[in-house]
């Protein structure tokens, strides 16, 4: 018995795959009468890639799995626009009972956009002397702040915490420059 998933585009990457499923079996003896589970990075035309295999007993009981990014790096497997997982249960000779099901799987991708702290307004990691330049930039010309530092909030800017990136922010961004009250 196989069930294929619809098409994923997980091409961004940092994926967690995780699902609820149940294994009953009679026969755990060199883990023959199994649920596979591959996934393939090029839609139906594979290759398929093993990436989990439940071979245990689980008896009534619904069990968790979940398959990270780098369990998948380690299998070797390609992040791509075309992904599908696919599940396989099998009863491989001498005949016996399995019995599989499959629930609440769910593909997350999480995002880790870096995030920088007030005043880092060349988004570089550190508040510093760096920053002056893009600061003043991005108070006379926020277009052109945007164009340069693409990755960057402009609202790093926004040292007295009002909203708004203007004036008022030159007083404070240079006292936390300058080792006194940052926000
Ligand atoms: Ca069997
Ligand atoms: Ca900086
Ligand atoms: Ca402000």
């Amino acid at each position: 018995m196989r069930l294929t998933s619809s098409l994923f585009d997980l091409s961004a990457g940092n994926v967690l795959i995780s699902y609820d499923y149940f294994l009953r079996l009679t026969n755990t003896t060199g883990g023959v009468d199994r649920l596979l589970v591959e996934i393939s990075s090029n839609d139906l035309a594979g290759p398929w890639i093993e990436i989990a295999r439940h071979t245990t007993n689980g008896g009534l009981n619904w069990r968790n799995h979940q398959i990270d990014q780098p369990a998948l790096n380690a299998a070797g497997v390609t992040m791509t626009t075309a992904m599908r997982l696919r599940f396989t249960a099998n009863d491989t000779n001498p005949q016996s009972i399995n019995e599989a099901g499959l629930d609440a799987l769910s593909i997350t991708q999480i995002s880790c956009e870096p995030r920088f702290g007030p005043g880092d307004m060349n988004c570089d990691g550190a508040f510093n002397g760096g920053d002056i330049d893009p600061f003043f930039l991005a108070l006379g010309d926020p277009a052109a702040y945007t164009a340069q530092f693409p990755k960057c909030d402009i609202l790093l800017g926004d040292m007295n915490g009002d909203g708004s990136v203007n004036g008022g922010d030159i007083d404070p961004f240079f006292a936390c420059l300058g080792g006194g009250v940052c926000p």
